[in-house]
């Protein structure tokens, strides 16, 4: 029997070789559906491995990810618009591992991780490219930094994509309802077109004999494999184009706008337009505002506290103080996230934006 790495390597071969027309196009949407399951068994086969995959924990402010080839700048990128420092080498693979720095603009903070260069092929095991890839599963905002020496972005995009990770786009508009019996349906809502026999292969494929599938936007099959598959990871992505103050920098500039991307155009060695990229990295990150009360008083602190969407009570006391978590008795909530003012709730709750929060602590 052939390994899963040889079954890939056939239809990745047979795709590559069949024309895509009006005649191919339903064994076409068949291969893709197949490649896409053999690739998800062999990441569940990796992830049950275990293996040394860098590995980052959501946190309460946005997390941002400078990905890129080697020696654009990111850690030179990092060291200037936060607190940290990153090892910056004029040679390739200066950095090693993931180094977070904490970012402030507009009193709001942001984490930003600084990552190894990846190269074409990362996706497939060059250099530490999968374990670099996969840490983008935990942020919030993909920062694709590019030099006027290195900005062919397109093999970034594509390890990425074949990485299940979506950038800059939505997540399919579709629903599956599994049932005992009745076969298998695919509907559209209001105008929504699809290529229904088309569909109903690859569903096949995907094992469904039994199910309603909704569909609420015209999607082609590779999108249609995306929903079915479920484990993808859909991320807002912004470009940075460095080293400004070169002179080879307004060509590479001209050429990614002629290609409809629009970079934010920086110099980390002087420090220009740094304004600007922290201006965007807030604007793409959803953030919310928690105002915090003490128990004592009756009104809350003027100054909110800005934290990313999703985050709980716990992720709150753990940024206020190393012991409230352990000292926890409950908390009281006023706003969007409560079905009454001054409700009582625990660690887990997910905050809203404008909450009011007074966090109850046994005394040490
Ligand atoms: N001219 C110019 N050079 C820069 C700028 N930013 C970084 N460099 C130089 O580019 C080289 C690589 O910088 P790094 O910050 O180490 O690049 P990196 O992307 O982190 O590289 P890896 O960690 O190897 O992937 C160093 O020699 C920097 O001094 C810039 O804005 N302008
Ligand atoms: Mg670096």
């Amino acid at each position: 029997m052939p390994t899963i790495e040889e079954e890939i390597a056939r239809i990745e071969e047979e795709l590559k070789k069949t024309q895509y027309n009006k005649a191919t196009e339903h064994h076409v949407g068949k291969l893709k559906a197949k490649l896409a399951k053999l690739q998800k068994a062999k990441e569940e086969r990796r992830r049950g491995g275990g293996g040394t995959g860098f590995f980052i924990k959501k946190g309460v402010y946005p997390s941002v990810a400078l990905i890129g080839p080697p020696s654009v700048g990111k850690s030179s990128l990092l060291n200037a618009i936060t607190n940290a420092e990153s090892r910056v080498g004029d040679f390739d693979f200066t950095t090693l591992s993931i180094v977070p720095g904490i970012m402030e603009y507009n009193k709001m903070k942001f984490r930003i991780l600084d990552l190894p260069g990846i190269i074409e092929g990362a996706g497939s095991g060059r250099g530490r490219g999968r374990e670099v890839i996969s840490v983008l599963r935990n942020v919030d905002l993909v920062a694709i930094v590019l030099d006027p020496f290195k900005f062919n972005y397109e093999y970034i995009i594509n390890e990425i994509r074949n990485m299940g990770i979506r950038l800059n786009e939505e997540p399919p508009k579709i629903s599956i309802i599994k049932k005992d019996r009745g076969g298998l349906n695919i509907m559209t809502t209001g105008k929504v077109q699809v290529d229904t026999d088309l569909f109903t292969i690859i569903a096949r494929e995907f094992g469904l004999i039994n199910a309603d599938i909704i569909i609420r936007e015209n999607m082609d099959s590779e999108r249609f494999i995306d929903g079915l598959m479920g484990n993808r990871v859909y991320l807002k992505a912004i470009f940075i184009l460095n080293k400004a103050d070169t002179p080879e920098f307004k060509d590479a500039y001209e050429y990614l706008k002629s290609r409809g991307i629009d970079p934010i155009p920086v110099s980390a060695a002087n420090h220009e337009n740094l304004e600007s990229l922290k201006k965007a990295i807030a604007e793409n990150t959803s953030m919310i505002r928690v105002y915090l009360k003490k128990e004592y008083e009756n009104e809350p602190d003027e100054e909110p506290m800005a934290i990313r969407e999703g985050s709980t009570v716990e992720d709150v006391c753990r940024m206020l103080h190393k012991d409230f978590v352990e000292r926890f008795k409950f908390a009281t909530v006023k706003g969007k996230s409560v079905k009454f003012p001054n409700q009582r709730v625990g660690l887990d709750h997910v905050l809203a934006d404008g909450d009011i929060l007074t966090i109850y602590i046994k005394k040490g």
